[in-house]
């Protein structure tokens, strides 16, 4: 019988939560982070549950283990965590992180205001603002994003036929603006689209199943995103992400801002250089850039920029214990 203990700082990105592991994780081999994705998903994938699912997290949960990174050019390697499985990138878990771990002393960067992590998508420039022992801002400059396909018909059931974009940005999002089968945020509930985001997330591999040109480890369709225009008249967009089973994002979701940006410059509707402003279905916002262009495998691609600021909200020793039959957790 054992008793395994992790000690994490909790903390949010613009509401959505960032549960932040600092110790008790399993060790690993001083490989790359996107090869230290497969081994725990492998072999520690019941530590992913146990910290994100009920009793010990809840639907929405998202997090980060921290490892050295295997990379001259990184400070630190990230491991994301989430409900939906261990993603290869989340942009409001890296806000999170650097917000915890500059604060916290868990990171000491060579360059005051600047660190670089490596997410097992690859390298991440990070650029942070400080007042005093806080941090106020942090910017992370994404993996290469860029439009997968275009005008896909999907018919998915309860909403009838939809014409939807797939991008990446990190993860794979299918991108839904508002057409005739679906009118805008504020027209359906969020729990309709809960109900409805798992069909259009299933619709949509079943007809692209993509796999990332570069590395065929980032496969498959994770994430949905409902457009809208922006309700603030800060902002120029706003959506509703949905992951893994019951969950919207309440950030405006980093890698989904990038995907977003990567569709919009495509389909030359953005271009080089501009800012796009992204409201969560909370309200709080993210300031996102097009940095410049790129390519990814054959296709163009742009290099994004995200910023937004996050809270550290407490420090937090969870014990996950093998007499609890829940030790793993649940999901209703
Ligand atoms: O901010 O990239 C993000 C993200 C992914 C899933 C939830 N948020």
């Amino acid at each position: 019988m054992a008793r395994h203990t992790f000690f994490c700082i909790d903390a949010h990105t613009c509401g959505n939560p960032v549960r932040v592991v600092a110790g008790g994780s399993p060790l690993l081999p001083a490989v790359s982070m996107a090869e230290k994705r497969q081994i725990f998903v492998r072999d520690y994938d019941w530590i992913r549950r146990a910290l994100m699912f009920e009793p010990r997290g809840h639907d929405v949960m998202s997090g980060t283990i921290l490892y050295p990174s295997s990379r001259d050019d990184c400070d630190v390697g990230v491991l994301f965590i989430e409900v939906s499985g261990c993603l290869p990138m989340c942009g409001h878990g890296t806000i999170g992180t650097v917000t915890a771990a500059i604060e916290e002393g868990l990171v000491v960067p060579k360059e005051e205001g600047r660190l670089a992590i490596e997410a097992p998508a690859g390298r991440v420039a990070i650029e942070y603002l400080k007042n005093g022992q806080y941090v106020e801002e942090v910017r992370l400059f994404n993996v290469p994003s860029y439009l997968h396909a275009q005008d896909v018909t999907l018919n998915v059931p309860g909403l009838g036929s939809i014409v939807v974009d797939l991008s990446y940005g990190g993860n794979f999002y299918v991108i839904i603006e508002p057409q005739a089968n679906w009118l805008g945020l504020d027209g359906m509930s969020a729990d309709e689209i809960k109900r409805l985001s798992p069909l259009v997330r299933a619709a949509a591999e079943r007809a692209l199943a993509p796999v990332h040109p570069e590395d065929e480890r980032i496969r498959g369709v994770s994430h949905v995103m409902w457009c809208d225009k922006p309700k603030s008249p800060k902002a120029d967009a706003r959506n509703a992400v949905f992951y893994g089973d019951h969950a919207i994002d309440r950030s405006p979701c980093g890698t989904g801002s990038s995907a977003r940006m990567a569709q919009l410059v495509a389909r030359r509707r953005l271009a080089a250089g501009d800012n796009f402003v992204h409201e969560s279905i909370i309200g709080t916002m993210f300031n996102c850039r097009v940095e410049g262009e790129t390519s990814v495998g054959s296709k163009p691609a742009i290099l994004p920029s995200v910023a937004g600021w996050a809270r550290v909200i407490g420090h937090n020793t969870i014990y996950v214990d093998d007499r609890d039959p829940l030790a793993h957790g649940f999901q209703l």
